[in-house]
């Protein structure tokens, strides 16, 4: 571990957690009712700007015989989302991965010119990241596994990095996880790893944590949207945390919020297939305030919800709060 004293100014740090984000009104903004097929479920969900101004979303929904599809969703207003009905991504057909253990757990990176996309194949032999990437979001390109088993969450830098690509990622071990980051010269092989973040160093991040948003680049540093998740009497718990990252050098955490950024209050977050679950999995600055961040989350394994943020402000709390 890695943790150190700091110099930073520590600002008042009492405060309410949820003066740092506001939820849409009218969440969850995406549910079964908005998927042109048969669903269970539809939620944990990348998202990204696309050149044109709209949010595109890749939507992954499970049908009512739990075969997991990928579709496009595409929104002018950030809000109401239009889905494809097509499904664009299948599961490796080659064992151990087989259909209903499923795809889930998208996330978008544009990068030089193009929008990646990782997510997540499960198998019983563990989960590995797979990555594609379209122009168009109409032709994807499959360009493999890029880990080895077990793998859960994997984010991209929307930019290289002294001179390479790199990556937020959560390696399994057992059922809890860190987060670490590694170096790649092509997106394809990965190295130089490090570990960036422990777990438990809060109650509510104490069983596992794994990269949410792709990073947000800020004059002051990486901002990461992250999930953390502790275990109760009653099961696990899902919830958001936000950290800032050095720009040089994205292995060192420079500031995090000692509370989570939200919590599953709300009832569609409580309650759902897998009950209180908040799973950030896009932080967008969309709109005319380049200042606010649209973060898209899935709610209890069910629906898909929004909340907004100020960038300034969680930039200022995760220095204010310090890097532990
Ligand atoms: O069911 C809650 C979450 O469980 C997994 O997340 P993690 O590996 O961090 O525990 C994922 O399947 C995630 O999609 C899901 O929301």
């Amino acid at each position: 571990m890695h943790w150190q004293a700091t110099e930073v100014a520590v600002a008042n740090t009492s405060s309410t957690m949820e003066t740092f984000v506001t939820r849409y009104g009218a969440n969850p903004i995406l549910t079964v009712d908005d998927i042109p097929d048969r669903a269970n479920c539809v939620f944990n969900s990348g998202a990204v700007v696309a050149d044109d101004g709209s949010v595109m979303m890749l939507v992954n929904t499970w049908t009512s015989d739990w075969t997991p599809k990928f579709m496009w969703a595409r929104s002018l207003d950030g809000v109401r989302f239009e889905v494809s009905p097509q499904n664009v991504v299948v599961p490796p057909d080659e064992y151990p991965y087989v259909p209903h253990e499923g795809i889930f757990d998208t996330r978008i990176t544009k990068l030089e010119g193009w929008y990646y996309i990782t997510y997540n194949v499960a198998s019983r032999l563990g989960g590995r990241i797979r990555l594609c990437r379209t122009r168009d979001f109409s032709r994807l390109e499959d360009l493999g596994f890029i880990t080895q088993p077990d793998h859960r969450n994997c984010v991209l830098f929307p930019e290289k990095i002294n001179g390479a690509y790199a990556r937020l990622e959560r390696p399994n071990v057992g059922d809890s996880g860190d987060i670490y980051i590694s170096y790649s010269p092509d997106l394809i092989h990965w190295g130089r790893t490090k570990l960036v973040l422990e777990r438990n160093t809060r109650y509510w991040e104490s069983a596992k944590i794994g990269p949410g948003a792709p990073p947000v680049k800020t004059a002051q540093g990486w901002l990461c949207i992250y999930h953390g998740c502790r275990e109760s009497m009653n099961g696990f718990q899902y919830s958001a945390g936000c950290m800032l990252l050095d720009l040089a050098d994205p292995s060192r955490v420079i500031g995090k919020m000692r509370d989570c950024l939200m919590w599953p209050q709300e009832l569609y977050e409580q309650v759902g297939q897998v009950n209180n679950v908040v799973f950030p999995t896009a932080a967008l600055q969309f709109g005319d305030d380049p200042d606010t961040l649209n973060i898209y989350y899935g709610c209890a394994d069910t629906c898909i919800g929004l909340a907004t943020a100020s960038i300034r402000t969680l930039v200022e709390k995760c220095l204010a709060d310090g890097p532990l």
